[in-house]
């Protein structure tokens, strides 16, 4: 027989969750979404990421994640809007209300948490601050950089990353800050700077635009953590939840195996786990308030995270990266979805 005390206990849950179980979820920034009809996401410039093609549409890895939104919220993946703002603007204008999101490439830091008040979904690419450098110079790792003119971007995590790799191994550079892309990466070619420091994706994506790429080299090493994540305002929680669970629903997509090609295959699956992931049982979808299909919807309108991966920027892709830790947790990786149930 239960004691009374775990009886109490079990009580109080049962009302606590009878009692959130229709609390209505408010949150402007939905509100706002839904009345305007459109997601306004906030995007950098280099292809493979975040780029308009040569039909003006908007393509890449950061953008296919607003796609997936788009289809979350609207069930349309073109009920999104992309802008690009230098690293020094975005967070600015995200917190004024110019974009309900960014998917730009921000790195989850602590200061933009407490201290400018800013909320993370789910980490869609483990980055690591890198190092672009002429190849004639010779050099083999940040070491070799004593002495060395190094551009950086402004309002970027590098700019601090970078001077604490200096002090830490008592050498010294000299910065040279510019705020604009095009002239970050003219002061690469021009000779102005001797190395450029950014996430060592962006300079991966930035080096194969150059005139000349072979005669630049990304150094092997990475002088930070930069996960980064989509970004958006602190107070929303309804907002921040279908962040995290758009992200998710691709990772757990390509966890399971379930792909644009293969997803209506498993709307057939016995599989309990995956007939609630999909909407085919709909109580799991009801009771968030969601469109029980909109992991489906998802899949079959971006694909899951694997396919978003090696669409844009994977190993056939003109960029040509490795998934490293960007692959499912089941294969090596960091990707981990929070179960659907
Ligand atoms: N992750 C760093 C750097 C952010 C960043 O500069 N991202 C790149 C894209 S990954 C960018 O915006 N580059 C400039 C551009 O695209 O115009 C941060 O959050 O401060």
């Amino acid at each position: 027989m239960k004691s009374s005390r775990t009886l109490g206990y079990s009580l109080a849950l049962a009302g606590w969750l009878a009692g959130s179980a229709g609390a209505a979820w408010a949150g402007p920034t939905l509100d706002a979404i839904r009345q305007r009809g459109t997601i306004k996401v906030g995007v950098g410039t280099s292809p493979g990421f975040f780029a308009p093609d040569s039909a003006g549409k908007w393509q890449g890895f950061f953008v296919d994640f607003g796609r997936a939104l788009a289809v979350t919220v609207f069930n349309d993946p073109e009920k999104v809007s992309f802008t690009s703002s230098s690293p020094q603007q975005r967070l600015p204008a995200l917190q004024s209300g110019e974009f309900d999101i960014l998917l730009s490439g921000v790195t989850q830091t602590v200061t933009r948490a407490f201290k400018l008040g800013f909320h993370f979904g789910p980490v869609v690419f483990y980055d690591g601050q890198g190092l672009l450098v002429k190849k004639s110079l010779g050099v083999t790792k940040a070491a070799d950089l004593d002495g060395a003119t190094i551009g950086i971007q402004s309002g970027t995590t590098g700019e601090l990353n970078i001077a604490d790799f200096f002090r830490k191994s008592k050498k010294t550079f000299k910065p040279v800050v510019i705020e604009e892309t095009k002239e970050f990466v003219n002061a690469l070619e021009s000779g102005r700077v001797d190395a450029l420091t950014q996430d060592a994706s962006d300079l991966g994506l930035r080096r194969i635009q150059l005139g000349k790429p072979d005669d630049y080299v990304l150094l092997p090493e990475r002088l930070s953590k930069e996960p980064l994540a989509p970004a958006i305002r602190a107070g929303d929680d309804r907002w921040l939840e279908i962040v995290n669970w758009t992200v998710f629903a691709t990772i757990q997509a390509e966890e399971l195996g379930i792909t644009q090609a293969n997803v209506d295959e498993f709307l057939k699956s016995d599989d309990p786990g995956i007939k609630r992931f999909l909407g085919v049982d709909k109580s799991l979808g009801e009771a968030l308030e969601l469109d029980p299909k909109f992991a489906y919807n998802i899949i079959k309108a971006v694909g899951n995270y694997g396919e978003i991966f090696e669409r844009n920027i994977g190993k056939k892709s003109k960029v040509g990266f490795e998934r490293g830790y960007n692959q499912p947790w089941t294969q090596g990786g960091l990707l981990y979805s929070p179960p659907f149930r």
